[in-house]
């Protein structure tokens, strides 16, 4: 793996479940107690990174093209994906219509009678469209399926959705009558939210 993908991926790591990796804590809102500086020291402690310097984590977390990260006074935070449960970012509230979710065939029973649950994580995880859930479902092994959501109808309902990045929607809790598993035959049917 390329080393800027290997120290994005670590990074991801430290900020959402273990920032004890720098002998370090992340606050309620998510940001890192050290500074960017204090964090490419740490790191360079690390085998295989030695090579870190301050702005090869600049780098990273201004250029990332899915919303990852944000640094604040020279402290960083990651946007989504904690399993740290007293991280509680403030998040705008979706203005979105439909959302989907890629997972994996053997699970969609389950989701169709229980809801999404966010798992581990704090949340459950959305797309803003179909080409984006793919490539969330595809990372894991078997056949990936898309579920589509009714955002609009859950907002009705009073059930909240935030957004985290362009490309991710959060949400505690999808009860499954607001889920439908896509066929292929009916892709085409997109875009939904334009
Ligand atoms: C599944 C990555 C059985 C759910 C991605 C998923 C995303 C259920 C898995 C972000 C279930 C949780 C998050 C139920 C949910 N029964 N399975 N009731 N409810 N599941 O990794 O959405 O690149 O926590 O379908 O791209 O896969 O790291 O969630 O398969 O944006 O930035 O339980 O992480 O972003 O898995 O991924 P995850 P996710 P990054």
């Amino acid at each position: 793996m390329k080393k800027r993908i290997r120290l994005s991926k670590l990074l991801s790591y430290i900020l959402r479940h273990n920032p004890r990796i720098l002998h370090t804590d992340v606050d309620e809102e998510g940001y890192l107690e050290i500074d960017v500086q204090e964090v490419a020291r740490r790191l360079r402690k690390l085998r295989g990174y030695e090579w870190v310097r301050e702005e090869d984590i600049l780098e990273i977390l201004r250029n990332d093209e899915k919303g990852r990260f944000e640094i604040k006074r020279g402290r960083i935070r990651a946007l989504y994906g904690h399993t740290i449960k007293k991280v509680r970012i403030k998040y705008e509230e979706a203005e979105i219509n439909v959302l989907f979710h890629g997972t994996t065939k053997r699970k969609v029973a389950r989701i169709q009678t229980e809801g999404l649950k966010p798992m581990r994580r704090n949340f459950v995880h959305l797309s803003p469209n179909i080409e984006e859930a793919r490539i969330v479902g595809g990372r894991r092994e078997g056949e990936t399926v898309i579920l589509k959501i009714d955002a609009a109808k859950m907002k009705k309902d009073g059930l909240k959705i935030w957004k985290a990045s362009e490309r991710v929607y959060l949400a505690r809790y999808i009860p499954p009558r607001y889920i439908q598993v896509m066929e292929e035959e009916t892709f085409h049917e997109a875009p939904y939210n334009e």
